[in-house]
């Protein structure tokens, strides 16, 4: 028999089928809590620091207290890889203000619950990468920075899936959200660039996009090979009339999009930038010195 995957909760490590928590916790009654996706690309987790470090980030804006140091969190992540034996893994590490009552006041919630999940990673089928994705602009505007912004990785995700839906319904790849100002923020798990004359431009968080690791992965390999790289706001006429658009995240990596609610990004084909970027980025994810080895 295949041996199950354990998941870290607590502390303790629980094979997959029995890895629950309770239905008191307010990372469930509120999606009150803090997450990241991180990845792991033979043996090495890419960017492990700067997850964590932003994850602490996130915690310290909700006033959450996290019961480890950064540094145990990190051992916990590696631990949890090595239990599973894996070397290419998706991680979600997670950290709820804890089981309270049925009221919302975290005061109520006397310790936070830590959760670690690696599991294997789901391969995307290549098409996209080849072929570039289809997106729209949705209704739905993405929640500015002086409410549950983004910027804050929590586990409130309802603005991104109902923008999802909007995809979904229109039978399209992805969903991109403007902010109040009508201004591109970000798809709903990937932040969104456009080039432009040679330029690489992406939002700046003030319309409410998070600080993507990929993000500034990507900005610097783009520094690396001699693009200017810069944030600036990008209204929907730059992104339809833009010479390429491509996605950046964890989980997307780096894709191309060719398609904005019908208009054509440049000529419908991923662009020489972005596909010399995405070149550069399957190099970088695979040094060993862009993360955090599992095994030693
Ligand atoms: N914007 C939002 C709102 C995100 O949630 C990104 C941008 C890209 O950030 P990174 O740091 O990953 O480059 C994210 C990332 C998942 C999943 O399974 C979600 C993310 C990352 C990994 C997995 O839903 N969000």
């Amino acid at each position: 028999m295949e041996r199950e995957l354990l998941v870290y909760i607590d502390g303790e490590y629980r094979p997959k089928s029995r890895a629950k928590v309770s239905v008191y916790d307010h990372g469930l009654l509120y999606g009150d809590g803090v997450f990241e996706g991180i990845r792991a690309y033979d043996g090495v987790v890419f960017r492990l620091k700067e997850h964590i470090d932003r994850l602490y980030r996130s915690a310290s804006v909700i006033m959450l207290s996290i019961p480890l140091t950064k540094e145990e969190m990190i051992n916990a992540v590696l631990e949890t890889l090595r239990k599973n034996h894996l070397r290419d893994a998706y991680i979600r590490l997670l950290v709820t203000r804890g089981v309270g009552d049925l009221g919302l006041d975290p005061r109520k919630c006397k310790k936070p619950t830590v959760i670690i999940i690696t599991d294997v990673i789901r391969l995307h089928s290549g098409e996209a990468k080849e072929n570039g994705i289809r997106t729209m602009l949705v209704w739905v505007k993405r929640d500015p920075v002086d409410a549950t912004s983004h910027e804050v990785k929590s586990l409130n995700y309802m603005n991104s899936i109902l923008a999802k839906i909007e995809a979904n319904i229109a039978d399209l790849d992805e969903a991109i959200c403007l902010d109040k100002n009508g201004h591109i923020s970000e798809g709903v798990a990937e932040n969104v660039f456009i080039v432009q004359k040679g330029k690489i431009i992406t939002p700046p968080t003030s319309t409410g996009a998070l600080v993507g690791i990929t993000r500034d992965v990507a900005m610097k390999l783009a520094e690396k090979l001699g693009y200017k790289a810069v944030e600036s706001n990008i209204t929907p006429t730059d992104l339809f009339t833009a010479d390429e658009a491509f996605f950046t995240g964890t989980a997307a990596e780096i894709v191309p999009i060719v398609e904005v609610n019908k208009r054509v990004i440049g000529n419908g084909d991923p662009g020489p930038i972005t596909r010399r970027l995405m070149q550069e980025f399957e190099k970088v994810v695979r040094d060993p010195k862009e993360g955090a080895p599992i095994y030693q």
